[in-house]
């Protein structure tokens, strides 16, 4: 009888067949879209890593120079946007010199919705598909990008249980499935707070409790229940929507 592979082995395997490595995470949550284990397990198995910051159209210039300053520490990383082209010089030429020595096989690993797909699009000029939706990549794919070659995988899937509203900010869980938007809505506008006062501002924030900012994005967007209250239930969710589109920048 054939085993079903169990899913690490399956990213292990991919990490035995592959020369290099790229981790792409979401740059507006580094530390929260990365695997230590597996950037462990890569280390100790002697290849390269490279961390790639992807959406990096979504975080302030500030915020990224910070995060670079702390990942360079660790490991060589390139900060890229793979739908808006940005980047993509830098990383073609890193993993050109990593592969130089090595053979040219590619492994592109990460969380789910990190965006592993589109930066494979973006290197090779194919179009294998990608969705909003986390989960999408189901098998591996190798593409070819002239000189290397890259391996698409499905997302890593943590194995600690996580908490479901950071599920919701880091792209993988759909806010409509939450009991109480509010909370994971709140945790939003704290983080906008402390990293992008002007997004929160231009969202119609005023107040210095998130509770009340809540009340006032509903109110400005005319979301409102019976007796004119301010909808915070439906507006959190549409907030944190517009968050996963990108259309609120961290
Ligand atoms: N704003 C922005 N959005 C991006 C960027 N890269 C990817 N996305 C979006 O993020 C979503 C996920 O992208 P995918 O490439 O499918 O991500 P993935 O890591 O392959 O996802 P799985 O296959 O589900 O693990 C899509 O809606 C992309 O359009 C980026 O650099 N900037
Ligand atoms: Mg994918």
């Amino acid at each position: 009888m054939v085993m079903k592979k169990g899913f690490f082995d399956r990213v292990y395997s991919i990490i035995d067949n592959s020369d290099i490595l790229i981790e792409v995470i979401d740059a507006r949550f580094p530390e929260k879209t990365r695997n230590k284990n597996i950037e462990g397990f890569i280390k100790r198995h002697e290849k390269e890593l490279v961390l790639v910051l992807n959406k990096s159209d979504l975080v302030s210039k500030r915020n990224a120079d910070k995060t670079k300053k702390e990942i360079k520490k660790e490991f060589p990383c390139v900060f890229i946007s793979s739908t808006q082209k940005q980047g993509m010089k830098r990383l073609r030429e890193m993993i050109l010199i990593k592969t130089k020595n090595t053979g040219n096989v590619v492994g592109v690993i990460g969380y789910p919705n990190t965006g592993k797909s589109s930066v494979i699009n973006s290197l090779s000029g194919k179009k294998i598909k990608t969705s909003i939706t986390a989960g999408f990549t189901r098998g591996e794919q190798t593409v070819n990008a002239g000189k290397f070659k890259l391996i698409d995988s499905p997302g890593i899937i943590p194995l600690e249980e996580r908490d479901e509203n950071e599920l919701v900010l880091i792209g993988v869980k759909n806010p409509s499935k939450l009991d109480y938007p509010e909370e994971a809505a709140e945790t939003l506008i704290k983080l906008l707070k402390e990293k992008n006062p002007e997004e929160l501002k231009r969202l119609g924030g005023k107040s210095t409790d998130p509770e009340k900012i809540l009340e006032e994005i509903a109110l400005k967007r005319k979301r409102l229940m019976k007796k004119g209250l301010p909808d915070v239930n439906s507006v959190s969710k549409q907030i944190l929507l517009e968050f996963q589109k990108g259309k609120i920048r961290l």
